[in-house]
């Protein structure tokens, strides 16, 4: 396999000022004519140039309007006798290309019957030999060639300067790209199509069209993305100070798409699930999850288009940046500090349960990777999740102001360039030269080049004739992958201290004259330092890393008392839940590593006590009620453990849930009917957190239900599940049924079929539960291999696949990990039917079984060897190739 090295970054030896491109649109054969207008990089040594193609049909190569040499080298089309001065020369190169046979949905491809583009990373080299490489920036003009009854919506990047009726009922659109840009952000669509626009105002006083497009029929699910890009349009400007650049912005849906959603340059297209959403189709998580994809996106046009990456190694330069963006925008659109710790903690609840594993695993990689052998494996949860982790401290670190100065700093010295991570570090650093970053710059950056999860230990002793604590910080990290020995990180460590009553003290650090403040920073840059603080009058319980100022794992070394203390007080709710999770994991643990079979009751009563307390607390939101009440996931249980048996912490979780069930039996009715009416349905967080919480109630019930043989409960789930206004109440009582094995979770399911049979998203949703479902002596897998042969499956389409086998391979580790190994023959199935079909796809799936060194056997031995069973296949694609090969090094 071919390795590709950062440091082995040239720049391009040939630039590309301006391409028009006319496209004659046919699902057989798609003719593409490329006019490029080129020039000598003379800062490079003279080379030949080497065009990038793919899966391409090569008709005709133009020089200069004359004829010319040139030869194939693989796929990619060679040109060596070009001018040697750096005098701008033309080329023409016409090619086809066969949409209709592309099944890896990069490039051009049909989905439904229309036209659709993917071309980050190396997408747009299947449309045309190009420099497909993020730092040739070229103008674009466009014209678009097609059947005018079956295409009457023709679409490309920036503005539309000419439409018009050709011969033979076809009729065209060129299209002309007001900014320079990398290929990977070039788009087209073509299709019937209809949008739902708005017009706009932006603070220069300046008019925008705004326009969402979906497929005749779904119009009426396209108001809250529309909603939600009015208010990216509006932050941005507001919190950046980074306006809208085009006359015109377009959203364009597919059901066909290998991840979320795509930034091309006035072109978004996105996954139908990012789009189409109303309040009989879709849960508060679409909702909320729309907002922010839409926010993402269109935050790319300043982070990622204005400014792009030098090379594919920067990636988390757009995407670390850009996904801090949306969590900030999402964090600001809230209306109280509740509901931002709220989405905190989901935002930490997904870097704890994906990218720590990912970082333990065979996978793990830096922020800014050293290699890849192919590029689609790196958008991975290090690039995006980490990367904005690494984000957030520098901000931290520099203040809300500074790290504003920052940006605007980046944008003046970089608008229009192709950058890397550390240019971007720089401009943040050199806004402030006195700030804790710039002083700790070059340590700073091992966040982008060290991989694995610094472990962050900490320790206090109180002294009390002195009226002193001292607190010791100290940080390791274990070796991975390439990387045996690391270098202390700087950790932003945010803290309180708090008193018996629960007070936060006010802090006085040695050698400081006045105290200040109930959350202070500190900032770690030793393997270990200690903290002084003065004028203590008793022992303080520490709440260290408020709102997660660092992406670490902390020992604290806190009894469960103090645990409880926090829980019951910490002025910082991210803390409050964090204390909750600590102690759930404690017993979790303690009851897997416990000799024998899993005892009944996990759970203690202080524990227990502690649950009812918060669950009717007089003034917490209902929305951290539900995640403190929520038990760590079974992965991150496993996280904790060296050796992984999945089925004895899935009978672990399961029976802590349980007693949680009875236990608290009439305080979750009480829950239930005090969270269950919401008036009329609007997504927003109280109202999403008060569902969030009937949903989690009505589960508990109908779990303590089974225990007891009790039907009221299930009875009102299955009422519920009938009568509910909206997708949220009603999938959450459909869950119910099916989460705790209710026989009447058979008759539910048929009739959600029955009743949203043409809403695929939501038939995602019916397939998603059922492969997800708690396992019960092996019956998902069967259930699995049958839904599989449902008339409404299709592994050619991702959404769909992801719904079955994903859900079952990657989120349902006790139906997956068997003893008899049948899931693990089920996956590498897949994963070898998928590549054949979607790469990028199938490479995902074969993550599924990354932490398998972990597993104890049988399972551990059974993984192997499906995983070499895959990798002993000769013609896989380069993307499964690297997955496979890296999990059996
Ligand atoms: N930039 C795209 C991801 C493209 C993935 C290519 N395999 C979506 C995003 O992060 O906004
Ligand atoms: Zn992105």
């Amino acid at each position: 396999a071919m390795v590709i090295r950062r440091e082995d970054y040239t720049p391009p030896p040939f630039w590309i000022d301006r391409i028009e491109l006319t496209f004659d649109l046919d699902p057989t054969k798609t003719r593409v004519l490329n006019k490029m207008s080129l020039r000598r990089n003379t800062e490079v040594p003279a080379q030949p140039l080497r065009l990038d193609g793919e899966d391409l049909n090569l008709a005709r190569v133009v020089l200069n309007g004359g004829g010319c040499s040139f030869k194939m080298d693989g796929e990619a089309l060679v040109l060596g006798n070009l001018p040697e001065g750096p005098e701008p020369f033309e080329l023409e190169i016409f090619t086809t290309c066969s949409p209709e046979k592309n099944t890896q949905l990069s490039g051009l491809y049909l989905s439904q019957g229309d036209f659709f583009t993917q071309c980050e990373a190396e997408g747009f080299r299947r449309i045309t030999y190009f420099l497909d490489r993020p730092d040739v920036m070229a103008s674009y003009t466009v014209t678009l060639r097609a059947d005018k009854d079956k295409y009457p919506v023709l679409l490309s990047n920036g503005n539309l300067v000419e439409q018009g009726e050709l011969a033979d009922n076809r009729h065209f659109a060129k299209w002309v790209d007001p900014h320079r840009k990398p290929s990977y952000l070039f788009a087209l669509v073509a299709g019937r199509l209809i949008s739902r626009e708005q017009r706009i105002l932006t603070r220069s006083g300046k008019e925008h069209l705004l326009q969402v497009y979906v497929r005749p029929g779904d119009m009426d699910k396209t108001e809250h993305a529309m909603n939600s890009l009015i208010a990216s349009v509006v932050w941005d400007e507001a919190r950046f100070g980074l306006p809208l650049d085009l006359e015109r912005f377009m959203i364009v849906a597919t059901s066909d798409f290998n991840m979320g959603a795509m930034e091309n340059k006035g072109l978004n297209i996105f996954n139908t699930k990012y789009v189409l959403a109303n309040s009989a189709t879709a849960t508060d998580t679409d909702f909320a999850n729309i907002e922010s994809v839409v926010g993402h996106e269109y935050f790319h046009n300043w982070t990622g288009n204005r400014i792009t990456c030098r090379d594919w190694f920067q990636l988390s330069l757009k995407e670390g940046l850009t996904v801090f963006r949306d969590q900030e925008f999402s964090m600001d659109l809230c209306a109280d500090a509740s509901a931002r710790a709220v989405k905190r903690i989901e935002d930490v609840r997904v870097l704890r349960t994906m990218q720590f594993p990912e970082d333990a695993g065979p996978m793990a990689h830096p922020v800014r990777p050293d290699q890849y052998v192919e590029i689609n494996n790196f958008y991975t949860v290090t690039v995006y999740e980490k990367g904005a982790e690494v984000v957030r401290m520098m901000q931290t670190l520099v203040g809300r102001e500074g790290f504003r100065q920052g940006m605007d700093l980046y944008f003046q010295r970089h608008d229009g360039q192709a950058v890397t991570c550390d240019d971007f570090a720089q401009a943040i650093a050199d806004a402030d030269p006195d700030s804790a970053l710039a002083r700790h710059l070059p340590q700073f950056k091992r966040w982008y080049s060290q991989s694995g999860t610094p472990r962050l230990q900490a320790s206090g002793r109180y002294d009390a004739a002195e009226r002193r604590y001292t607190l010791t910080l100290s940080q390791s990290c274990p070796a991975t992958p390439g990387q045996s020995e690391k270098q202390p990180f700087v950790i932003p460590v945010a803290l309180g201290l708090l008193d018996a009553q629960g007070q936060d003290l006010a802090l006085r650090l040695q050698g400081e004259a006045q105290a200040s403040g109930g959350t202070r920073l500190l900032v770690l840059t030793q393997a270990s330092e200690s903290f002084v603080f003065e004028d203590i009058d008793a022992e303080p319980v520490p709440s260290l890393l408020r709102g997660f100022s660092a992406p670490v794992i902390v020992d604290n070394g806190l009894t469960d008392d103090q645990l409880l203390h926090l829980l019951a007080h910490d002025s910082d709710a991210f803390n409050r839940w964090e204390a909750g999770q600590q102690l759930a994991l404690r017993r979790a643990v303690q009851a897997v590593r416990a000799e024998g079979s899993v005892g009944a009751a996990p759970l203690d009563e202080a524990f227990i006590g502690a649950m009812r307390a918060v669950l009717c607390h007089p003034t917490l939101d209902a929305a951290l009620k539900e995640l403190v009440l929520t038990l760590p996931a079974e992965t991150y249980i496993a996280e904790q453990l060296d050796v992984v048996d999945p089925q004895r912490i899935h009978a672990v979780r399961e029976t802590m849930r349980e007693q949680l069930a009875g236990a608290l039996q009439a305080d979750w009715a009480w829950a239930y009917e005090q969270h269950k009416d919401n008036g009329a349905y609007r997504p927003d967080p109280v109202s999403s957190g008060r569902r969030a919480l009937a949903g989690m109630a009505l589960t508990m019930l109908c779990i303590a239900a089974r225990d007891t043989g009790d039907a009221v409960w299930p009875g009102k789930a299955y009422q519920r599940f009938k009568d509910a206004g909206n997708m949220t109440d009603r999938f959450n009582a459909l869950s119910a049924l099916v989460v705790s094995g209710q026989p009447l979770a058979r008759d539910a399911l048929a009739r959600f079929h029955a009743m949203f049979q043409d809403e695929a998203l939501v038939i995602d949703k019916w397939f998603a539960l059922q492969a997800g479902a708690p396992d019960r002596g092996g019956n998902v897998l069967p259930a699995v291999r049958q839904l599989m042969t449902h008339p409404d499956f299709n592994l050619k389409n991702p959404n769909r696949a992801r719904s079955v086998i994903f859900s079952f391979c990657s989120a349902n580790p006790a139906g997956f990990h068997r003893s008899d190994a049948a899931g693990y023959v089920f996956w590498s199935e897949r994963v070898l039917e998928l590549d054949a079909i979607n790469p990028q796809v199938a490479a995902r799936l074969a993550r599924a079984l990354d932490r398998w060194k972990k597993l104890a056997e049988p399972y551990r031995s059974a993984a192997r060897e499906a995983i070499a069973r895959v990798a002993a296949k000769s013609d896989l694609s380069a993307d499964v190739r690297e997955v496979v090969t890296r999990a059996l090094a």
